[in-house]
């Protein structure tokens, strides 16, 4: 269309003029230029008018295709005399086509286009009036805004209200006896120290390094910084009436806990410590904070549940949500004792938040766990994810094992005692236990071995010794006339265990004991002669000590928290000691948040009156994290037909 209009400018035209155009150069060059201004207006205007056709004319294209989509919608209705929802009000506003082609409506868009174009050229030509200062501040401020709704975004939707169960024995647990409130005092001191001394030195990263005074993680962590002490500790604090303290944790969490980090995390771990943590937290101070934080996680932990059996992977990564297991774990195997240990928190989850999905993934392990054969009735340590088949065959009341029949039997306790299939389940695990692992020394000690490919392996670990207050709090509700039974192979366990600690020269037990070739409960390797704060041997002194009250308990726990502030009390909080049989031990330089979360708040339930959350009540997870019993007899949980 442009190329036509300017070929007038072409040279060619020239030389037509009249004939005085040779007599008058300079004139007839002008009169040429005139000539080309003039065209070059009309082409311009030309142009201009055809974009403005173009940009403010609305595009007819765009009506019929609205229209017709009405129509398909509406004239059905309209044509057998049924009007659908709205249609009156949509036919009053006249949306439709006049037949002269145009609407009062066309014109008010029109209208609406040409108001919008001014507005935006107005705040256009604003903004190019400020100084770049201001602008870059703008700039800045938006940033920010968006930011904060992103934010905002990740914050879980409220959650729906739902009876808080009747909370009983949340209280001072006064002892009564003065020497006895002297000791608990002395534990709450303990505690003091290894809290200031984490608040110091290491405030929101995971652990404590309390020789070098700064931070420590391990991998089960990843490479987060999410104040794993802090969420741990906090019942403990709370139960030790030291708000103070709890204020600041609850603070540090309000303005800091954020699981959107790109951290690979073990998904037991953080289950028992973080989201036991929290509950745990939330049912004592009833502060909506630590539901709604726990909530947060458990979704960050739900992808790790995608595999081809919907046996969760050891490992996720809280940002992507891609899951994997241990390079060492047998073929590429999850761990008994980790998938195995979510059933607690779970059901709390959907307890308080409606939502099925964390009560089905768990009760579908159950079930899938329930259809497999087990070798000689017993649960292998490790299971193919992808296949559904055990790995090796190794069976241990200890490490990898352990609190899978410890989640059972508190299964139970927290449904007050309506769930009979994991009683059931339970019982049959322990009875399959005393018969191919447990067995008596020859010095007459009781003692839990490991089983590995058909033979028993006569060693215990220190993990193992929580299964005397585990056997006690099973007790009760066994089947048969068991009960009495029961409570005397706990309290046997307690025995050799506290005999592991009693034959060291520092009074702490080893991580490893042995009983074969002469050797009765004490460590032989290096490796294995390590006190790392754990919990599990005053974790059994206390469940005897609530079942039995025979003071020797009191003993044995008043023994340990001695050689404890001994030995592993350092200027900067707590640590593990390389050698239990050495005089002059050496620290591995590491504050364990369990310590604060399970070691010390055992010490101290031990030295408190039972009125402190009674065991009727209140189920410990298995970071000593009390979770109250959910009296639902007559309901059911959501979704409780198990599927993944
Ligand atoms: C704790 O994290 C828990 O008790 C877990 O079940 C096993 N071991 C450590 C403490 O030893």
């Amino acid at each position: 269309m442009t190329t036509p209009a300017l070929l007038p400018l072409s040279g060619r035209r020239i030389p037509t003029l009249s004939p005085g155009a040779s007599s008058f150069p300079h004139h007839r060059a002008t009169l040429r230029l005139s000539e080309k201004f003039i065209l070059l207006l009309i082409l311009s205007a030309f142009i201009t008018l055809c974009f403005g056709a173009f940009f403010f004319l609305p595009d007819s294209s765009k009506h019929k295709r609205f229209d017709l989509g009405l129509e398909d919608v509406l004239i059905p209705h309209i044509e057998s005399g049924k009007e659908g929802p709205g249609q009156r009000a949509v036919l009053a506003r006249g949306w439709r086509t006049r037949p002269d082609g145009d609407t009062e409506e066309e014109e008010s868009l029109r209208d609406k286009i040409r108001a919008d174009h001014e507005r935006a050229l107005q705040e256009a030509k604003q903004k190019l009036r400020k100084s770049k200062k201001a602008l870059l501040h703008e700039i800045q401020t938006e940033k920010a805004r968006v930011a904060q709704e992103l934010k905002k975004k990740d914050v879980p939707r409220s959650l729906p209200p739902v009876p808080m169960p009747k909370l009983v024995g949340v209280n001072d647990g006064d002892p009564g006896e003065p020497d006895v409130k002297e000791k608990r005092d002395k534990i709450r001191e303990m505690m003091k120290h290894a809290w200031d001394s984490y608040r110091q030195y290491g405030w929101g990263h995971n652990e404590l390094k309390p020789i070098a005074k700064k931070g420590h993680s391990t991998n089960i962590f990843g490479n987060s910084q999410m104040g794993a002490t802090i969420v741990d500790a906090l019942d403990t604090l709370y139960i030790m009436g030291l708000h103070d303290e709890f204020k600041d944790g609850q603070e540090w969490i309000e303005q800091n806990l954020d699981f959107s980090v790109n951290a690979e995390v073990s998904v037991f771990e953080v289950n028992i410590r973080f989201i036991g943590g929290l509950l745990a937290a939330y049912y004592l101070s009833g502060q909506e904070v630590f539901k709604a934080k726990a909530v947060q996680l458990a979704e960050k932990l739900l992808p790790a549940f995608n595999t081809p059996t919907g046996i969760p992977w050891a490992m996720v990564n809280l940002k992507s949500g891609v899951g994997r297991n241990w390079g060492w774990a047998s073929a590429g195997s999850s761990i008994l004792a980790e998938f195995g240990t979510l059933h607690m928190e779970f059901v709390h989850l959907t307890y308080l938040t409606g939502n099925p999905a964390y009560y089905q993934k768990v009760m579908h392990i159950r079930k899938l766990l329930a259809k497999m054969d087990r070798p000689n009735g017993l649960y292998p340590n490790y299971l193919n994810p992808r296949t559904g088949r055990w790995g090796q065959h190794h069976t241990s009341v200890g490490g990898l094992g352990d609190s899978f029949y410890e989640y059972l039997l508190k299964a139970w306790l927290m449904s007050d005692r309506t769930d009979a299939e994991a009683r059931k389940t339970y019982d049959d695990a322990i009875e399959a236990i005393e018969r191919h692992l447990i067995r008596k020394s020859n010095g007459g000690l009781t003692f839990i071995g490991e089983w590995k490919n058909g033979h028993l392996e006569r060693k215990m670990g220190h993990l193992t010794c929580f299964a005397g207050g585990m056997f006690a709090l099973g007790a009760d509700g066994s089947p048969g006339d068991k009960a009495g039974h029961y409570l005397q192979l706990g309290a046997e366990i307690a025995h050799t265990c506290h005999e592991s600690y009693d034959r060291t020269v520092l009074k702490l037990g080893p991580e490893a004991f042995k009983f074969d070739s002469g050797l009765e409960a004490v460590a032989v390797r290096q490796n294995e002669k390590y006190y790392i704060l754990r919990p599990e041997v005053i974790e059994t002194y206390w469940y005897m000590w609530r079942f039995t009250h025979d003071p020797k308990y009191r003993q044995w726990g008043w023994e340990a928290a001695q050689a404890i502030d001994k030995y592993c009390r350092v200027g900067g909080g707590f640590s593990g000691v390389k050698d239990v049989y050495s005089s002059n031990p050496t620290y591995d330089d590491v504050q364990q948040s369990f310590f604060l979360a399970e070691t010390l708040k055992y010490l101290y339930l031990l030295f408190s009156s039972d009125e402190l959350l009674p065991l009727e009540s209140w189920v410990f997870n298995t970071e000593a994290h009390p979770l109250p019993v959910l009296r639902l007899a007559n309901a059911t949980m959501p979704g409780s037909q198990a599927k993944r």
